[in-house]
């Protein structure tokens, strides 16, 4: 980048020493670049599918073939991308960190654990998990693609002679985050402000709750805050360090592992 006098400058670089503890958030953007669209914006998910509809309860209860349809939509195209190099270096930063790293995601098409991460919290639910709409079952691997001819309905449910839906996995707009996930961040949280603490969101708006609250959580605990986003997001007043640009090549370059 050229400085104002016309010198090169030198973008800061974020410094990983043996004492840093890191907490990255990532969001849609960080997938972007694999091709799956977005939320938000002129041409994101939301613009021809109106959010209410899709990802509520309520939105399932008054036509699961709509639902279905849309998640079996995502199951197809996220199946047909591939993890891009800001997964990559996300990977690669937690093989150099170890337990001194956690990645809470918002995103459910899974790239992240395709790309090699293995400690990752999908806050939001995963694409590729079903789960009953009305008994306690776990949640199962479950990549199948649904129409509407063949809405698939709860087996446990049937042993036990009643008729219930099975729904994606996923967290929507109404409902409750995990406990256990939610627990999880906070332990790591907690953990890392006796050490030195970083909080890195990438690729994501800050619009969605409690998700975008985390950047606080982690100040209270005196976390050093960074973030990397392809435009400002709603709560980009919250972070020291912003980088502008696509996650994909900022991210390639950003840690200084020491
Ligand atoms: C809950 C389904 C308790 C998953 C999703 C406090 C204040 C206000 C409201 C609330 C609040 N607390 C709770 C709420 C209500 C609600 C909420 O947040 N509403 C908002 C919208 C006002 N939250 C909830 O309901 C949550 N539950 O709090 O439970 C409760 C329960 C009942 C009653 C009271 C309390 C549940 C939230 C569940 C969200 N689930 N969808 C799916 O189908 O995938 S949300 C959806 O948004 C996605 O899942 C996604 O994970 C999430 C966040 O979006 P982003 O990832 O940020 O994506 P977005 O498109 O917005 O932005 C992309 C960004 O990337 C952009 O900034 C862009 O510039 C950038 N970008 C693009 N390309 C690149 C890039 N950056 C870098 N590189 C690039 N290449």
């Amino acid at each position: 980048m050229l400085g104002a006098t016309g010198g090169l400058i030198a973008m800061q670089k974020l410094v990983i020493d043996g004492n840093t503890w890191l907490f990255a958030l990532t969001g849609a953007g960080v997938s972007a670049e694999s091709g799956i669209p977005t939320f938000r914006g002129s041409d994101g998910l939301w613009e021809n599918h109106p959010v209410e509809r899709v990802a509520s309860p309520e939105g399932f209860r008054d036509d699961p073939a709509l639902v279905w349809r849309f998640y079996s939509e995502r199951r197809k195209a996220a199946k047909s991308v591939a993890p891009n190099p800001g997964h990559v270096a996300l990977a690669k930063l937690e093989e150099a960190m170890g337990d001194r790293f956690l990645l809470g995601t918002q995103n459910v098409d899974g790239l992240h654990t395709r790309a090699g991460s293995t400690r990752v919290v999908e806050m939001h639910g995963s694409l590729w998990k079903t789960k009953c709409s009305s008994c306690r079952r776990a949640p199962f691997d479950d990549a199948e693609v649904y129409d509407e001819g063949h809405l698939p309905a709860c087996s446990t449910c049937d042993e036990h002679g009643h008729f219930a839906l099975l729904r994606p996995d996923i967290v929507w707009f109404g409902e409750m985050l995990a406990t256990e996930n939610l627990a999880r961040i906070d332990r790591f949280l907690s953990d890392g402000a006796k050490h030195r603490l970083v909080f890195l969101a990438i690729g994501t708006s800050g619009a969605v709750h409690p998700a975008a609250t985390l950047v606080d959580l982690a100040r209270a605990r005196g976390a050093e805050t960074w973030l990397v986003n392809l435009e400002p997001p709603a709560n980009a007043q919250r972070f020291e360090n912003t980088r502008t640009g696509a996650s994909g090549e900022i991210l390639q370059t950003l840690f200084d592992i020491r």
